[in-house]
């Protein structure tokens, strides 16, 4: 089967801030109380879109949802206007208010872990959303992140969309942030290696169990599956996503020689389940460079006109180790041929690298067209949802601000312009 891989990046909200929300996310925690700059967070995002775009890829969008999460605030006992549900819930739980404003379903990655049809039990595209169970803002979107993908992927004849699974440590879930698909090509059957942490003293939170990938690969009767440990000292050194210190595409592994407990037993069992198997280790790159570089929350994609290219943060460039790390990448024996620079410095800031920015969905030619429309990005769409922004998207938010009704009011415009804009047959 040939295959595409579309890249659905989530939309960044208008109301992005840093609120310091994140235990073991060192980018948050040092960029608490700063202030944010959300249109320009949303056009960077944007940005990135549009290059790959113009370079042939496959391109989707994920909208935000709503926030702040009025109607997560009213299943906790608020009520009245959603004004007076904001003003009592700011006035009375500032913690809980803060963590109902955060646009952090921008970071895509952990939106669902997707199953490609080939390693499915029926031959669909499996997309089972995070629950996120480890964060308070992040647990209140998987509501709305089901929502968003059972719009999207609706043709149950090509996609099956599960809910969360239960919202509890035992099945902790941050989804595709924690899973790499290795195969001969897209559209080949590959194996689907899980990672996952499990409680081991730390300072910082595991955030994936290993339950949770087992329920995944059980709910999509996944052929082919991998579960193994992130490293411990990844975990501590502030990488709480694996997206952090691995990134995959197709028979490619690029990693850092300290992201899995057990490397050499990953290592043998991809080399003989994936045809052709290439690993691209880092030398001379710490832990440390890893997490504030963010080298490897690089998108690994395939070029149109055949090898990979990384799609890098610009941070990379700012240390002498991760910039000779690239270039041995690029100019070793292996398919990765080139280093895309892009600039999402606003999501950076809380900890979100390009990989984190999207979800992919390898499809046939069929499922591709049985998407949704309104959320695949031909450039003419992609102009008028950048001017939506431009036009839309507050030009900063102070975290203090967030208790501001007039801060509410525009955002609560800005969601209203996108819903009317999405309301437009395409
Ligand atoms: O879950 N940051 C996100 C970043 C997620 C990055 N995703 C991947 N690595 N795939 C998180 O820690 C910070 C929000 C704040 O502090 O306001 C935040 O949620």
């Amino acid at each position: 089967m040939s295959a595409t891989e579309i890249n659905f990046d989530g939309l960044i909200g208008p109301i992005h801030n840093y609120a310091g929300l994140s235990a073991g996310n060192l980018a948050s925690a040092n960029n608490a109380g700063a202030i944010s700059r959300p249109r320009e967070a949303a056009l960077q995002g944007l940005a990135k879109m549009r290059l790959l775009m113009d370079r042939g890829l496959a391109q989707g969008f994920i909208p935000p949802p709503r926030r702040p999460a009025v109607a997560t605030l009213c299943t906790l006992g608020f009520a009245g206007s959603d004004v007076e549900v904001l003003r009592e819930a700011a006035d009375s739980d500032p913690v809980l208010f803060n963590n109902a404003c955060s646009a952090s379903a921008m970071w895509a990655a952990n939106a669902a872990t997707v199953i490609a049809a080939p390693d499915a039990g029926d031959g669909r595209v499996h997309l089972v959303t995070a629950n996120l169970a480890t964060m308070l803002h992040r647990s209140f979107e998987a509501a709305d992140t089901f929502a968003a993908l059972s719009t999207i992927f609706a043709d149950s004849r090509h996609f099956a969309v599960h809910p969360a699974l239960p919202a509890t440590p035992h099945f902790s879930d941050e989804g595709a942030a924690n899973h790499m698909r290795l195969t001969a090509s897209h559209g080949a059957e590959g194996a689907n290696v899980f990672v996952h942490g499990e409680p081991r003293g730390g300072c910082f939170p595991e955030r994936q169990s290993r339950r949770a990938g087992e329920a995944v690969a059980r709910l999509a009767g996944v052929s082919m599956e991998i579960h193994t440990l992130q490293s411990r000292k990844a975990i501590e050194a502030g990488a709480f996503h694996n997206d952090v210190v691995a990134v995959a595409n197709e028979n490619v592994l690029f990693a850092h020689p300290q992201a899995f407990e057990d490397r050499d037993a990953l290592f043998a069992a991809l080399a003989t389940s994936v045809p052709g198997f290439v690993a691209v280790e880092t030398a001379g790159v710490t832990l440390e460079e890893a997490v504030s570089s963010y080298l490897f929350n690089s998108q690994l994609v395939t070029l149109p006109a055949g090898g990979m290219a990384l799609v890098l943060p610009a941070e990379t460039q700012a240390v002498a180790s991760v910039r000779a790390a690239i270039d041995a990448a690029i100019t070793g024996d292996n398919p990765i041929v080139e280093a895309i620079i892009v600039d999402v410095r606003e999501s950076m800031r809380n900890g979100g690298g390009p990989a984190c920015l999207r979800l992919r969905v390898p499809v046939s030619d069929a499922a591709k067209a049985a998407i949704d429309p309104r959320f695949l990005l031909r450039p003419c769409r992609w102009d008028s949802l950048a001017k939506l922004v431009e036009a839309h998207w507050p030009e900063t938010i102070d975290a203090a601000d967030l208790i501001d009704p007039a801060l509410w009011a525009a955002v609560g415009a800005a969601h209203d312009a996108l819903d009317h804009w999405l309301s437009v047959p395409v």
